[in-house]
């Protein structure tokens, strides 16, 4: 890391114009604005004087939460916030964040990370790549799936992920389950255990063949859901229907990637929407929709809030960002790296998700991360071949992009406040995940978890980003906004320009019980 060191007993004010004059407006890291100071006298115990003894100061920011932006300066002591403040003791180090944005760390709840899958596929980004990803873009809380195999215990799934977490992880990170073959036993044994030890979250599938749950299955795991206090989290769309529709398209010959928008069409989402949401009034519990795609889904989650239901939902970068029209306008074999399910749709549904952001019908922002390189023989062409879309793996990159896509198209663009901002980002998914208030906001007693704010323009390079990806989707715009600095715990692990390795300090975090209120939309 790159830090000034002031010699000798220069004033604490001297020192800060010698950070400012050391700035380096994206040509460099944020962190060399940092001054290291000498350590302050301790008394005999070794214990700090006094609880202003801070470790580090984050001066003059601009702080962002879900309720409020205000000014304050951060003081931190070892992982955690300790006081926010004006004119804050001088910390043993400094960073001057110059009226600069600061907001929570972002907590992606919906990424794939090294996620056990069929051979030849194999997931792009581990523990490893993943958060290293995450934090160069903002992320300093990720929660990815320990997925249950048919035949197989959740258990197992569990400490399978742990050993492929040991060692690796850049931040912190908690687990959801994906429960896929719902046994008696994991009913009645494993899932309530699991819950207890603070896995208090699990996506359930209605559709792909090997993670699919039928309606009964469906209603068996919400009512544990109900009676544990977990959060269910649902992929919604029908399988049987999008299997019809695949056989047609490939009866006539239609299996280039682009097909496979036409294979899930927004129908097939909402007749799965609805009936998710039927089944958990039936059960009487939350359910949290994931990855809502357009205009059908949206109006059946509309539906629900109006008929009081606590329904709620998540987006993602792709369905703002993207449309159909990356998969392929021809039978080119580029659009594979844009297959994902939901598929994107169209300009007007994403004007729709947007209006869903603005106006609170979606919860949580996540990224759905789901890493394939796409010219590889693990990713999407199989085997080293250009594959049916039917075998082509689902799912893109976006861990590192989500943040800075949705602060300059959303915050900057003037479509979404600073508050929403972080409330979709980091406070929602804390809450729905049981994280919050230790993740998700900035007050004094929570991870010190931050992001910096740099506004300028930032081009979107895949050789600019941190995964292990061989493209992003996003190639060719040019951001408003990156992450200057991002301190997981009270450390820098990006500085706007170096990424800085703690291999194994991301913790495992145990989730305790959501704390989502549902709301009217
Ligand atoms: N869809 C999912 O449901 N998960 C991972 C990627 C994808 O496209
Ligand atoms: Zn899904
Ligand atoms: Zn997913």
């Amino acid at each position: 890391m790159r830090a000034h060191r002031a010699n000798g007993p220069s004033s604490f004010r001297a020192r800060r114009h010698e950070a400012l004059t050391h700035r380096m407006h994206q040509e460099g890291a944020f962190v060399d604005m940092f001054v290291a100071r000498p350590a302050r006298r301790r008394c005999a115990t070794g214990s700090p004087m006094s609880t202003t003894d801070f470790d580090l100061v984050l001066r003059n920011a601009r702080v962002a939460t879900a309720a409020d932006v205000f000014d304050a300066d951060i003081g931190i002591v070892g992982t955690r916030i300790a006081m926010l403040g004006q004119g804050l003791a001088p910390g043993r180090r400094e960073i001057d964040a110059a009226g600069r944005v600061v907001t929570p760390g972002g907590v992606d709840a919906h990424c794939h990370l090294d996620q056990p899958m069929d051979p030849p596929a194999r997931m792009a980004d581990d523990f490893d790549t993943g958060t290293r990803s995450a934090a160069c873009g903002g992320t300093t809380t990720v929660i990815p799936f320990a997925a249950q195999r048919k035949g197989g215990s959740l258990r197992a799934a569990v400490a399978d992920y742990h050993r492929r977490a040991e060692g690796r992880a850049h931040v912190d990170y908690a687990f959801h389950l994906i429960v896929s073959d719902p046994t008696p036993a994991v009913l009645q044994e494993e899932l309530p255990a699991l819950i207890r030890e603070g896995y208090t979250s699990f996506k359930l599938y209605l559709t792909y063949d090997d993670l699919k749950l039928d309606d009964g299955q469906v209603l068996d795991v919400l009512s544990v859901a109900r009676e544990h206090g977990a959060m269910a989290m649902v992929h919604a769309e029908n399988a049987d229907a999008i299997e019809w529709l695949t056989r047609r398209l490939e009866a006539a010959g239609r299996t280039a990637p682009r097909w496979h928008a036409h294979a899930r069409p927004m129908l097939v989402e909402r007749e799965a929407t609805h009936r998710a949401i039927a089944l958990s009034q039936l059960v009487d519990v939350p359910i949290l929709i994931v990855h809502v795609s357009g205009r059908e889904a949206v109006e059946q989650i509309r539906w629900a809030r109006s008929h009081g239901l606590p329904i709620f939902a998540e987006t993602c970068p792709q369905y703002l960002f993207l449309t159909a029209e990356d998969l392929g306008i021809d039978d080119s074999y580029q659009g594979a790296r844009c297959v994902c399910s939901p598929p994107p749709r169209d300009k007007g549904n994403q004007q729709v998700i947007w209006d869903g952001l603005v106006d609170g019908l979606f919860t949580v922002f996540s990224s759905d991360h789901a890493p394939f390189r796409f010219d590889a023989p693990e990713g999407k062409k199989p085997g080293g071949q250009e594959v049916p879309f039917r075998h082509i793996p689902n799912g893109i990159p976006g861990i590192e992009t989500r943040l800075p896509l949705l602060y300059s198209e959303g915050v900057l663009a003037g479509r979404l406040s600073l508050e929403k901002f972080v409330e979709l980002t980091a406070t929602n998914p804390a809450k729905a995940y049981g994280l919050h208030p230790r993740k998700g906001t900035i007050a004094p007693g929570t991870d010190a978890d931050l992001v910096v704010w740099a506004e300028g323009d930032f081009p979107l390079v895949n050789e600019r980003l941190h995964h292990a990806v061989d493209y992003t989707p996003y190639a060719g715009m040019t951001l408003r906004a990156w992450p200057a600095l991002t301190l997981s715990g009270g450390q820098v692990v990006w500085d706007g320009s170096d990424f800085h390795p703690r291999p194994g300090q991301g913790r495992f975090l145990r989730c305790g019980p959501p704390t989502l209120r549902p709301r009217k939309a």
